[in-house]
C-alpha cells in the first residue's frame, strides 16, 4: 500500500511571515519522531511511505494537499496537536475533496485527548487513540480488506449510522527495543533549526529514549502515563546510526523525562563512553531536580552532555505545591548549582499564570530564576490543555481561580493568554512573561555566562539570531528585515558547514 504522513501545517503562523520568531522556533525545531516510528513500522511490513513536515517545510494547506496529490496514496495519516488542530481539520478538508476516495486517519495527541471533538470533523474517516505503530499496522490490514473495524483496538470510528465508535483501549508497547529506528531519510535532514541558545553544534538531531512519565504535574498531558525506556544498548545504537548515516554532531533527546531513575542513566552514560560516542556526539536531556546529583550530572558530562533542561515551573512554594511538582524551592536550588559547578549549562522552563499565581507569586519566581545559577529560560503562559490534572480543577472549581480569555485550538495560544488567574489581566500576564526575560537575559550574570560560550564566528552569528528572538520577546518587535538577514546569514553558514563536512569525509 501506498500511504502518506502528515505532520499538518501551521497556516496563520505563515500568514504572519517568520516575523516571529518565537513561533518560527517553537514550531520547526525538530522532526515528527512519533510519525517517523510508524512510517518505520510500516516500511518494515514493506508498505511504500512518503511523509511530510509541512510546518518545517513551510507548506500551507493549499501545498501540502499538492504534495500529497501527486503522492497519490492509498491511505493518508495525519498527526494532530491541541494549538494547530484549526489548521488540521482544513487540512483534512482539502485532502478529501481532492482525493474522495482515500481514507484519512487522524492520530497523535489531539484526538488522543478529546476524540470526539476531533472526530466530529467527517472529513476524518478513523482516530487512531494514542500509540500509532501498531494500530496503522492492523488499520492497513482492514483497509486491503483483510479485518473489520471493530476487531481492532485503540481506534475510534464512524458507523453506518454516523454514531462515534470506540474500540477498547490498546495496549501500550512494552518492549520499546523491537521499534526500527524513526525513518528519517523520509524528510529532508536540514530544515530543522535549534533555538538560538540551544545550537551547540550542527547537524543536531532529536531522539526518544523513553516514552511517558511517572509524574503527575498539573498542567501535563504526560502526567502518570506509564513509563518505559529503550535499552541502554539500543539507545547507542541509534546514535551509531545517525552519526554514520546523518553525519550527526549533537542531540536533543526529547523524551518527556529523560533522567526518571539514576540506574539508567548511569548504564546509557557508561554505554556511549565504552564505545567512544563521547568523542563523537554531544546531547542535552531533561531531568527533575530531585533525581540529579552531583556524581550522576559529572558523570553525564564525561559522557558528552552539555545541557540538562529542568522543569521548575515557578519560584513559588505555594505555587509548587498546588501544581503537584513535588519539589521545593531547596531542592530546585540544589540541583542547579550542581549542574553548573559540573559545566552543564542548565536551562529551566517555567510558566506564568498557574491557577493560584499573583502578581507577587510570578515577581517571586522571577526573582528566584535570577538567585540560581541558571543559563537559559524559557517561560510559557500557562494555557489549560485537555486531559490534565489542572483541566479537572478548571471544570471543578474553575471560577474559583480564574477566567478562560481566549480558545486554545490555534496557533497563537502559546504566547497569547487563555487562561488569566483573577487579580490579573491579560496585559499583565503579557507584560509579566516578557519582564522575565528581559530581567533574566539583561543582567550581568548572564550577559557573563554568554560571553564566555562565545569562540568563534558561528557563536556570533548564534547571538545575532538570538537577538532578533529577544526583541520580539522582550518588546514585542516584529522585525521582519532583521529576521530575513539572520535567515540568511545561518542558510549561508550551514552550507559552508555542510560543505566543510563532506571535505572532511573524502
Ligand atoms: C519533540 C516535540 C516537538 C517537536 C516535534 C513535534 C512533532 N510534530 O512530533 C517540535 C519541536 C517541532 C514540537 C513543536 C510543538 N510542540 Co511539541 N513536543 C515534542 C515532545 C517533547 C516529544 C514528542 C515525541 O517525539 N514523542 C515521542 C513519540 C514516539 O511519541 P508521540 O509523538 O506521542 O507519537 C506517538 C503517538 O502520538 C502516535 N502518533 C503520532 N503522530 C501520529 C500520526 C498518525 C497518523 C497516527 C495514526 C498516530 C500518530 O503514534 C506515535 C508513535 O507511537 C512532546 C512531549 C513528549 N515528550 O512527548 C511535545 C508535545 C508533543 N508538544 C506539544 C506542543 C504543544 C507543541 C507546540 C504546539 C509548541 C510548543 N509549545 O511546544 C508545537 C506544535 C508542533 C507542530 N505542529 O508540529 C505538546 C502537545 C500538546 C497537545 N495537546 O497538542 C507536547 C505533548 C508537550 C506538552 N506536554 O505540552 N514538539
Ligand atoms: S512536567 Fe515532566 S515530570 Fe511533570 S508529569 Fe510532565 S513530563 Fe512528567
Amino acid at each position: 500500500m501506498r500511504i502518506m504522513l502528515i505532520n499538518p501545517p501551521i497556516d496563520s503562523v505563515l500568514e504572519e511571515g517568520n516575523a516571529n520568531p518565537v513561533t518560527s522556533f517553537l514550531f520547526y525545531n525538530s522532526a515528527p519522531l512519533g510519525l517517523l516510528y510508524i512510517a518505520a513500522v510500516l516500511e518494515q511490513a514493506g508498505h511504500t511511505v512518503a511523509a511530510i513536515d509541512a510546518a518545517a517545510e513551510q507548506l500551507n494547506v493549499g501545498s501540502t494537499v499538492a504534495r500529497v496529490q501527486e503522492f497519490q496514496p492509498d491511505l493518508i495519516g495525519i498527526g494532530s496537536f491541541t494549538v494547530t488542530f484549526d489548521t488540521c481539520k482544513k487540512l483534512g478538508l482539502g485532502l478529501k475533496a481532492a482525493l474522495p476516495q482515500v481514507p484519512i486517519v487522524l492520530g497523535s495527541y489531539h484526538v488522543s485527548l478529546v476524540p470526539e471533538e476531533a472526530m466530529a470533523n467527517p472529513q476524518f474517516d478513523v482516530g487512531v487513540i494514542g500509540e500509532g505503530e501498531e494500530t496503522m499496522l492492523d488499520l492497513i490490514e482492514h483497509f486491503q480488506g483483510g479485518r473489520s473495524l471493530d476487531s481492532i483496538d485503540g481506534i475510534v470510528y464512524r458507523k453506518d449510522d454516523g454514531a462515534l465508535h470506540f474500540t477498547g483501549k490498546r495496549k501500550k508497547l512494552r518492549d520499546l527495543d523491537q521499534l526500527p529506528f524513526p525513518a528519517r531519510h523520509l524528510l529532508p535532514p536540514n530544515i530543522y533549526r535549534p533555538v538560538p541558545v540551544d545550537d551547540h553544534a550542527f547537524p543536531k538531531f532529536a531522539m526518544v529514549t523513553s516514552r511517558g512519565c511517572p509524574h503527575a504535574c498539573a498542567f501535563c498531558q504526560k502526567s502518570r502515563s506509564g513509563y518505559r525506556s529503550h535499552s541502554p544498548q539500543y539507545v547507542a545504537d541509534e546514535i551509531e546510526h545517525l552519526v554514520r548515516d546523518f553525519g550527526v554532531r549533537d542531540i536533543a533527546f526529547v523524551d518527556s523525562l529523560f533522567c526518571a531513575n539514576k540506574k539508567r542513566v548511569y548504564a546509557i552514560c557508561d554505554e556511549l563512553i565504552r564505545r567512544g560516542l563521547n568523542k563523537k556526539v554531544s546531547w542535552t536531556c531533561s531531568s527533575r531536580v530531585e533525581v540529579v546529583d552531583e556524581p550522576l550530572l559529572q558523570r553525564m558530562k564525561e559522557a558528552g552532555c552539555w545541557r540538562t533542561r529542568f522543569g521548575i515551573e515557578s519560584g513559588s512554594d505555594e505555587v509548587l505545591d498546588f501544581i503537584s511538582k513535588g519539589i521545593t524551592k531547596d531542592k530546585i536550588r540544589a540541583a542547579i548549582t550542581a549542574a553548573d559547578k559540573v559545566g552543564l549549562r542548565p536551562k529551566a522552563f517555567f510558566m506564568v499564570g498557574h491557577m493560584p499565581d499573583t502578581r507577587e507569586t510570578i515577581l517571586e519566581t522571577i526573582e528566584f530564576a535570577k538567585s540560581i545559577p541558571l543559563h537559559d529560560v524559557t517561560v510559557q503562559i500557562n494555557t489549560l490543555l485537555p486531559e490534565t490534572p489542572q483541566m479537572e480543577v478548571w471544570e471543578r472549581e474553575g471560577a474559583k481561580w480564574g477566567r478562560i480569555v481566549n480558545q486554545t485550538n490555534n496557533e497563537k495560544s502559546f504566547w497569547e493568554p487563555t487562561f488569566v488567574p483573577w487579580g490579573l489581566e491579560p496585559d499583565d500576564l503579557i507584560e509579566l512573561h516578557r519582564r522575565f526575560y528581559r530581567e533574566f537575559y539583561f543582567r550581568p550574570a548572564t550577559l557573563a555566562r554568554h560571553m564566555e560560550q562565545v569562540k568563534s564566528w558561528r557563536d556570533v552569528l548564534k547571538y545575532i539570531q538570538a537577538g532578533s528572538l529577544f526583541s520580539f520577546l522582550f518588546f514585542n518587535e516584529k522585525k521582519p528585515s532583521l529576521w530575513m538577514i539572520k535567515d540568511a546569514l545561518s542558510k549561508a553558514m550551514r552550507e559552508q558547514e555542510h560543505l566543510e563536512q563532506g571535505m572532511a569525509a573524502k
